[in-house]
């Protein structure tokens, strides 16, 4: 299996983080995506390949136009203030209130959050559009006739939506990737968001559409981020109605429950006529995570992997998130490992 991995990942390196109700320091930084690359090549998957630049014509597709220019220039526009700290929203369009964009930066940022604790800083747009390049290279190599590729997406993307940021995510890595294969033949795609925290942003970009089918088995909202969306009443509307399927699990749950919606999510992907999964592959389920609640083991992504490879189908795996411990490389491997087994 090919890996695709952008040095520019580097350049998203936030000081801050608001968690607790203190600026603590990111639980999503670079030292993730070395230890999973230097695992990866531990395990010979040596084949690590640079991105292509693809421009930002499929991210028109799937974002707002007037968010996309919002990331590009929030870091000089924040910066322009004489604020002492990193860009972090304070205000918001609150229910009831109205939904337009500020002039102001520091009102366009809380326009365009869907939660806090992410900070913007300098070079995280770079580091974004390196992140879409790399799915995007993922997604060509598929193209190109072959069954599985590994994007080393950071930052992750699966919580940014039409026009929101948020979840340490700032472009829909998954979404893009996924519009690429439609503009390139696809006729149906699936993606299949494995990822401890729901897919608030995918879903939000794919609920009406009839050409992507989404799955996302995560901790239940009414426990866990991102709170406001990914219930299992959630199914879809107009093109999409039927293709939206939520599978929300309580604190403590194993690999037998969890495995379960996994065999329900596949068999739903199956039966859509799915041509490719677009894989969200979170490895924050597992047990030893410091912000999630299930308690998967690292042998359970060898079998999480060869599960999602019995379909027959191309898998375009993405890297979402998986934090604080560093078995994210090992239990990372086991599923690139189980998909090729
Ligand atoms: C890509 C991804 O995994 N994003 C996750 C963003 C989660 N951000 C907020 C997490 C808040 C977790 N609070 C749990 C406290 C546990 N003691
Ligand atoms: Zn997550």
């Amino acid at each position: 299996m090919r890996v695709f991995y952008s040095e520019k990942h580097k350049l998203r390196d936030a000081k801050t983080e608001l968690h607790g109700g203190i600026l603590v320091k990111p639980f999503e930084g670079p030292f993730r995506a070395e230890w999973i690359l230097e695992a990866v090549q531990q395990a010979g998957f040596t084949d690590v390949v640079a991105p292509t630049e693809h421009g930002l014509e499929t991210a028109l597709k799937v974002h707002d136009a007037g968010y996309l220019e919002f990331l590009r220039t929030c870091w000089e526009r924040w910066s322009a203030e004489d604020f002492p700290g990193e860009a972090i929203p304070t205000a918001f369009p609150y229910r009831r209130g109205q939904q337009r964009v500020p002039n102001n930066i520091d009102g366009a940022i809380g326009y365009y959050a869907n939660s806090v604790e992410t900070s913007i800083s300098n070079g995280t747009y770079e580091a974004a559009i390196s992140s879409m390049d790399v799915a995007l290279s993922g997604a060509d190599w598929l193209k190109a006739g072959n069954r599985f590729a590994f994007s080393l997406c950071r930052p992750p993307g699966h919580h940014a939506g039409i026009d929101l940021f948020g979840g340490y995510c700032f472009i829909n890595n998954a979404a893009v990737a996924a519009q690429h294969m439609l503009d390139n033949g696809a006729k149906k795609v699936a993606i299949l968001d494995v990822d401890f925290h729901h897919g608030n942003g995918t879903q939000d970009i794919t609920y009406n559409r009839g050409d992507i089918f989404f799955a996302s088995l995560h901790g239940d909202p009414v426990d866990a981020f991102p709170y406001f969306l990914g219930y299992a009443d959630e199914t879809g509307e107009g093109d999409g109605e039927g293709l939206n399927a939520n599978y929300p699990m309580p604190p403590g749950t194993p690999w037998d429950v969890w495995s379960a919606a996994l065999s329900d999510a596949l068999k739903r992907i199956h039966d859509y006529g799915a041509e490719a999964i677009v894989l969200s592959l979170g490895v924050d389920t597992f047990e030893k995570d410091p912000i999630s609640f299930f308690k998967l083991t690292s042998d359970n992504y060898v079998t999480m992997g060869s599960m999602i490879a019995a379909t027959g189908l191309p898998v375009l795996t993405l890297m979402e998130g998986g934090y604080g411990v560093p078995e994210i490389g090992l239990n990372v491997t086991n599923v690139l490992k189980g998909l090729e087994a």
